[in-house]
């Protein structure tokens, strides 16, 4: 199944199944020699090849190979989801790309060749290497998988292929939309693009491609519904020119700030939900689809309206559902605790900020996503880190349609960015992390809640919605204890239940986004040391789903704000 955009009249192969496998455990992918390989096994994708048996846990370089069957003198394109972590793709033995962040989506145009038989060969390599990888760092805390984790489709293209459309909400009142594209290939001056709904009776409009293919037009559906979490209405645009089309789907709806408030459509909505990472055992970061909608009938049942892709970009699918089923975003790069090394660094900038155009192209279309935030728990108490910070907010500010933009930020008291951003987004752990002598650490929760807020108004910054971005702590799933101690269910229970309490009753919070939705693997090895089972114990289930005390507390928080 493809995620958005569909296509009816373009041939768009998925290309799920086995393909030829090797791996080269501890090798670079610069050290393979492609044209020596011997393809002796077979593996599936998408998949991480760390999560099967026959690598499991290992480091190195994984060689995939698939051949691809095209017409002979046509144009096609390769759609990765995602790649980890840095990958070479290879046709018929030429290089056409490197890609370093492993959770980006990217695509690769083949060149054109009369041979109706292509070799496609995928290098991904999936060792910590700051020099080639500065993306990907040992010391996040998550586990970091390799190889072809999401789908990989062959595109069949006419001379003229749509790309790059964007659909925004230009007027919500009527119902206006601009619709805007390219026309790649040749002689695309002037050429036609009709767009016409395909639920609403409304008349089609067409756009004129410029010289260099650009297109842009708006078109007026007057009876359409907004969308929002309670009312997730989707509209589906069907583009098509000459031998080409896509179907586009968007919804129409509106997010601002108005004070320390968010509003959706004009309403004000408070964020209830998880910071969720993309897990589940055995499957590692690909996880199947059907979890994918367990997941978002999780946190709909216990009272959520929103959820955190932590740390990285979400997989399509994810996204189509939660523009489907109505859960609001929060989409962020990939990014984990950056310093001086990495912020200065110009191989780790340039990355970055392929990966914040990669993230922006590919989700922007998805109603459901309302913040963009980048950088998670980064130096940004340091001035080193204005360049990439005020960079980062400037491009999601300007190219990410009708978004909010924020980052997590782990330095509340020295931040230096807060102003720069939409909404404040502040981590922070109190009642768990730094509290060794406390005779009640949960009695310190509410009031550095508070404290925080008073700091923020004194610093002028109450003038902007704040939300807690994270905040949890461990529950160890079957561990009982009726001291009610540090990692128990029973301590997380009452830890969580007084968040969340809070976090509905004060006015001055934006929301909550709990840390975290369910366990997830992490550091393996001597960095496991504060991580028992080398997992983030703090999801409220744990990485079956299963629920732990503190979904209670959490459910009956939320659902009890709803009503
Ligand atoms: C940070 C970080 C999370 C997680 C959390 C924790 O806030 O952003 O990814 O590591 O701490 O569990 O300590």
């Amino acid at each position: 199944m493809k995620p958005f955009p569909h296509y009816s009249k373009r041939q768009v192969d998925e290309l799920d199944g086995l393909w030829d496998f090797a791996f080269f455990e501890g090798e670079s992918l610069l050290d393979v020699e492609v044209a020596n390989i011997c393809f002796k096994k077979r593996t599936p994708v998408p998949a991480a090849f760390d999560t099967l048996p026959d690598q499991r846990a290992k480091r190195g370089t994984a060689a995939y190979r698939r051949i691809l069957q095209i017409a002979p003198n046509s144009r096609s394109l390769l759609e990765f989801g995602a790649v980890s972590f840095t990958c070479r793709i290879l046709i018929d033995g030429v290089c056409l790309k490197e890609h370093f962040c492993g959770y980006s989506p990217f695509e690769v145009e083949l060149p054109v060749s009369d041979k109706r038989e292509r070799e496609l060969i995928v290098l991904a390599d999936n060792r910590f290497d700051f020099e080639r990888t500065p993306m990907h760092e040992a010391f996040f805390d998550f586990y970091q998988f390799g190889g072809i984790i999401r789908q990989v489709f062959l595109h069949h293209l006419p001379g003229n292929a749509i790309m790059d459309v964007h659909v925004d909400v230009q007027d919500l009142g009527n119902r206006l939309v601009k619709v805007a594209g390219r026309l790649d290939g040749q002689g695309v001056q002037d050429k036609e693009i009709t767009i016409t709904s395909l639920d609403i009776n409304a008349e089609s409009a067409t756009a004129i491609a410029d010289e260099s293919g650009c297109f842009e037009t708006t078109l007026s559906l007057g009876d359409a519904e907004l969308w929002s979490p309670d009312s997730p209405a989707l509209y589906c645009l069907h583009l098509c020119c000459g031998e080409d089309d896509m179907i586009v789907r968007f919804g129409f709806r509106e997010v601002k700030t108005e004070g320390c408030k968010l509003l959706l459509n004009g309403e004000p909505v408070r964020l209830l939900g998880y910071n969720r990472h993309e897990y589940f055992p055995n499957y590692g970061p690909s996880t199947p689809y059907s979890q994918m909608v367990a997941d978002i009938q999780i946190l709909k049942d216990t009272g959520c309206n929103f959820v955190r892709g932590s740390h990285y970009p979400q997989d399509q699918h994810f996204l189509d559902l939660c523009d489907e089923l109505g859960m609001l975003v929060w989409e962020e790069a990939l990014g984990w605790g950056q310093r001086e090394k990495q912020l200065t660094d110009k191989r780790f900038q340039e990355h970055h900020r392929v990966s914040l155009e990669e993230m922006v192209a590919r989700s922007y279309n998805h109603p459901s996503i309302i913040i963009w935030g980048f950088l998670n728990e980064a130096s940004s108490d340091e001035e080193f880190a204005r360049p990439i910070f005020e960079e980062s907010i400037s491009y999601l500010r300007s190219a990410g349609g009708n978004r909010l933009v924020s980052y997590a930020s782990m330095f509340p008291d020295k931040d230096l960015y807060f102003g720069l951003c939409d909404v404040v987004s502040i981590n922070m752990y109190p009642g768990w992390y730094g509290c060794e002598d406390h005779p009640d650490p949960l009695s310190l929760i509410v009031p550095h809640i508070r404290a925080q807020i008073e700091k923020l108004a004194a610093a002028g910054l109450d003038d902007r919605p704040f939300l807690i971005s994270e905040i949890g702590c461990e529950g160890l799933r079957g561990w009982h204890d009726e001291q009610r101690d540090f990692h128990s269910e029973e301590y997380q229970h009452d830890y969580l239940k007084l968040v969340c309490e809070e976090a509905v009753a004060n006015q001055n919070l934006l929301g909550v986004c709990l840390w975290h939705f369910s366990d997830a693997k992490t550091y393996a090895g001597g960095r496991a040391l504060m991580r028992p089972r080398a997992f983030n114990n703090k999801g409220t289930f744990d990485e079956y789903r299963r629920p732990k005390l503190g979904r209670d507390a959490v459910r009956s928080a939320f659902i009890k704000s709803q009503s």
